[in-house]
C-alpha cells in the first residue's frame, strides 16, 4: 500500500531480503544514532565506537562476495542501506560510502587475489578503517592534474604530495592513495597510514558535514611495496570508477536526507498552530508540502531504476551522475523548503532540518560538484566536452 512516504509504492519491488536489510539499519539509525547524532554533530565527532556494529549489520561493502566476508547483496539493497543511513546523517553514510564504494570496491575490482584476501575481511567487519585519497589542494574537479608524485624503485614505490578534504583520513588504517608516474601513468596504492612519512592532520573548521572525520593526507617520502599497488588500476578511469560506486549509493543517501526532513516538516505543519490553524492548513504550506512530496517520489523511481539497471549489469556511469545530480539537489531543495516550514525552529539543532540541510551543502560538491555532472551529462547529449 502506498503511503506518503512512498507514493508510488516503489516498496513492492523490493525483494524480503532488500526489505530486511533496509529496516535493519534504519533500527539500528532509529536506536544508536538518532540520540546522540545532534550532539556529535555540535560537537564535531564521529560515534566511532559504533563501526564493529556497523561491520555485523554487513553495511560495509554489502553488495561484495561473501567469500571476502561481506553480505552479497543486491546493490538495490546496497542503495537502500545507504538511504537509512543517511535518513540518519550524511556523515554517518559517507563513512560507510568511502569504506565500502572507495576502498573496498577498488580492492575488490582492481586488485589481486592476495589483496582481496588480506583487507577485505578486516573492512567488511570494521576492524580497519579505510580512506580515498583522490583530491588534491589544487586539483578537485579535474583529478587528472594530480601532482602527487610515485617514482619505482625495484620493489617498492616512493609517494610524495598532498590530498585534501579526505574524509575518514586521521582514523584510517589505510588510505587508497592515488598518485602519477614519471610518465604520467595514474596507479592507485593501498597506503598503511602508519608508514614513515605519512600524517594526516583534521581539517576542522567545517559547518557542513561536522559529524564526519575530514582530513588532509601529507606524503613525504613514504615507501609504498609494488605488492600495496592495485595492479588492474590502469589511470584516472580507475579512480573515476570507484566515483560511480560511490555516487550510486549517494544517489539512494540523498533520498533518506529528504525523507526525514519531509516527515519532520508534515508532522510540524500539523501541530504548529498560527492565526488559531494549523500552519499545514495555509495554502502556502500545502504547496511547498506538494512540491516535496512530488520531488521525493521522483527521486525514489529514479533511484528504484537506477538499482534495477545495476542489478542487471547495465548502469552506465551517465545514468548515475544524473541520479546524483537530481537526487542531492532535490534532497537540498527539500531540506530548504522544511526549514522554512519550521520557522524558527529549522535553525535549532532540537530538529534534525539545519543539520540535513548543512551536511547537504557537502554532498552536492563532492563526488563531483552539480555543476560537474550537468558537463557529464551535457558531454553525453552532444558529444562535445565542456570541461575546458
Ligand atoms: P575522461 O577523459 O572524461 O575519462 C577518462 C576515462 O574514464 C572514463 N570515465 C569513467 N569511467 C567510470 N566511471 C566514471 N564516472 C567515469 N567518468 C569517465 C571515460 O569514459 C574515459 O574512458 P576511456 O576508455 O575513454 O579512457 O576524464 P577527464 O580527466 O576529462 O575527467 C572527466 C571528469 C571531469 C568528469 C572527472 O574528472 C570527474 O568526474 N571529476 C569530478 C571529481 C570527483 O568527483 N571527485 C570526487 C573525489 S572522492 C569524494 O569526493 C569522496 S566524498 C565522500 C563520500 O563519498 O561520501
Ligand atoms: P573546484 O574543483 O575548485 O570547483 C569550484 C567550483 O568551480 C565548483 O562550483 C565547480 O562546479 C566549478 N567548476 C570547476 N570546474 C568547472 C568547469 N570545468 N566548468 C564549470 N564549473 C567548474 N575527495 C576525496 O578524494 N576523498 C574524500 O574522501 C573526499 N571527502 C570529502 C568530504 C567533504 C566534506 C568535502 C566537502 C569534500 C570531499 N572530497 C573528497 C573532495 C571533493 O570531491 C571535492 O571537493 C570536489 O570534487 C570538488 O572539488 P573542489 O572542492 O576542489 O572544487
Amino acid at each position: 500500500m502506498s503511503s506518503i512516504y512512498d507514493y508510488f509504492n516503489t516498496e513492492t519491488f523490493f525483494t524480503e531480503e532488500e526489505r530486511m536489510a533496509r529496516d535493519a539499519v534504519r533500527d539500528f539509525v532509529g536506536a544508536k544514532i538518532l540520540p546522540n547524532i545532534e550532539a556529535h554533530f555540535e560537537n564535531r565527532t564521529f560515534p566511532h565506537e559504533l563501526t564493529p556494529e556497523l561491520g555485523a549489520l554487513g553495511v560495509f561493502g554489502s553488495n561484495l562476495p561473501e567469500k571476502y566476508g561481506c553480505a552479497a547483496m543486491s546493490n538495490t539493497a546496497y542503495g537502500l542501506i545507504m538511504q537509512e543511513l543517511e535518513r540518519g546523517d550524511s556523515g554517518l553514510r559517507s563513512f560507510v560510502s568511502v569504506q565500502g564504494a572507495l576502498v573496498m570496491y577498488p580492492i575488490f575490482a582492481y586488485g589481486n587475489e592476495d589483496q582481496r584476501q588480506r583487507w577485505l575481511p578486516g573492512l567488511a567487519q570494521g576492524s580497519l578503517v579505510g580512506a580515498f585519497g583522490l583530491t588534491e589542494p589544487d586539483f578537485g574537479s579535474n583529478p587528472a592534474g594530480m601532482k602527487t608524485h610515485a617514482v619505482q624503485n625495484g620493489d617498492s614505490w616512493t609517494l610524495n604530495g598532498a590530498k585534501m578534504w579526505i574524509t575518514n583520513g586521521s582514523v584510517a588504517d589505510i588510505a587508497l592513495v592515488w598518485a602519477k608516474d614519471d610518465e604520467g601513468k595514474i596507479h592507485g596504492f593501498i597506503v598503511d597510514t602508519k608508514s614513515p612519512g605519512f600524517s594526516a592532520p583534521e581539517m576542522k573548521r567545517k559547518m557542513s558535514l561536522r559529524a564526519s572525520v575530514t582530513s588532509e593526507l601529507v606524503l613525504q617520502d613514504v615507501v609504498v611495496p609494488e605488492t600495496d599497488r592495485l595492479p588492474e588500476a590502469k589511470g584516472l578511469k580507475a579512480a573515476l570508477g570507484c566515483l560511480t560506486q560511490a555516487r550510486y549509493g549517494i544517489a539512494w543517501g540523498a533520498v533518506g536526507a529528504a525523507l526525514a526532513c519531509f516527515e519532520t516538516a508534515v508532522e510540524y505543519s500539523k501541530t504548529r498552530i498560527q492565526f488559531d490553524r494549523p500552519i499545514g492548513g495555509f495554502q502556502l504550506v500545502q504547496a511547498k508540502l506538494a512540491e516535496m512530496h512530488t520531488e521525493i517520489a521522483k527521486a525514489q523511481l529514479l533511484a528504484l531504476r537506477l538499482g534495477q539497471l545495476k542489478d542487471r549489469g547495465e548502469v552506465t556511469f551517465g545514468q548515475v551522475s544524473m541520479a546524483k545530480r537530481n537526487n542531492v539537489a532535490m534532497a537540498l531543495d527539500v531540506a530548504r523548503s522544511a526549514r522554512e516550514i519550521l520557522g524558527a525552529n529549522g535553525i535549532s539543532t532540537e530538529y534534525p532540518i539545519m543539520r540535513h540541510m548543512t551536511n547537504l551543502e557537502s554532498v552536492k560538491t563532492y563526488e563531483g560538484t552539480h555543476d560537474i555532472h550537468t558537463l557529464i551529462l551535457g558531454q553525453e547529449i552532444t558529444g562535445i566536452p565542456a570541461f575546458t
